[in-house]
């Protein structure tokens, strides 16, 4: 186990190279540190940004798909957590200069309506869910050319940046659903089933994830349920995300 003092300097690191929009090298060029030195980082970084005045509003999942776990050779997902200082209203401008590098990645949102009780073997999640809706997240990982191992990922909060959610809707399944991220001249093409097969999954995982790591659940936190798609640098101008049967989303970046 890494030192408080250790973990509390690269989470300062980390969280400097997010308010200095400055990359930082990947921190295991320099320290060994194993996932739970590295949740506890995360802890670190979000109580940083938490005595500035920041609030939790939602949690975010990553390497929910099988690409992205066989390249980082891994089999878990990973959780990071959304603040209200991520949070970009369906339609806003974006001023893209507070990112280091920032890329767009499609999704789909849950919105939990009862605090989980992570202790309770028979908790249903996805009773715990009241509407579902398109969403985009903005990840701009705080290493240099994203390049980074999964201790340093999860370290850095799972490079979560920002987000976007189009209208809320009653909760359905939206398996193998086509989806549409646009962002200026780019364009990417795929299916809800890469989210886990389904994204109802994510949810699942994430109670996992949560009972483990110790991540509180609450009512009216947002949940991003991982990417559709690769991750695509996003562009000024409009970025938008469609979900085929509910919706689109949409962001501004100037
Ligand atoms: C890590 C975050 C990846 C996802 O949906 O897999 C992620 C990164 O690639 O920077 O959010």
């Amino acid at each position: 186990m890494t030192p408080a003092e250790t973990i509390g300097v690269l989470a300062e690191r980390l969280d400097t190279a997010q308010t200095s929009r400055t990359d930082t090298p990947s921190l295991a060029d320099t320290h060994e540190f194993g996932i739970d030195d590295a949740y506890a980082i995360q802890a670190a970084l979000l109580a940083r940004r938490e005595a500035r005045g920041e609030r939790i509003v939602g949690v975010k999942l990553g390497f929910t798909s099988k690409a992205k776990m066989a390249q980082m050779g891994v089999s878990d997902v990973i959780v990071g957590r959304l603040t209200d200082e991520m949070r970009i209203a369906d339609g806003d401008d974006v001023d893209l200069s507070r990112f280091i590098h920032p890329k767009a990645e499609p999704e789909v949102a849950y919105r939990l309506c009862r605090d989980v009780d992570l202790d309770d073997p028979l908790t249903d999640i996805e009773s715990c869910v009241d509407a579902l809706a398109p969403a985009i997240e903005i990840i701009d990982s705080r290493y240099r050319d994203f390049r980074f191992t999964y201790t340093d990922v999860v370290a850095d909060n799972t490079s979560a940046a920002g987000f976007v959610i189009g209208p809320w809707r009653p909760v359905e399944s939206v398996a193998n659903r086509a989806v549409r991220l646009r962002t200026g001249e780019t364009e990417a093409v795929g299916s809800t089933a890469a989210i886990l097969g389904d994204p109802v999954h994510a949810l699942h995982a994430l109670l996992d994830m949560c009972r483990r790591r110790r991540i509180p659940l609450r009512a009216g936190q947002v949940v991003l349920a991982g990417a559709a798609t690769a991750a695509v640098p996003l562009a000024a101008g409009v970025t938008t995300c469609e979900v085929a049967g509910i919706g689109s989303v949409t962001l501004k970046g100037l």
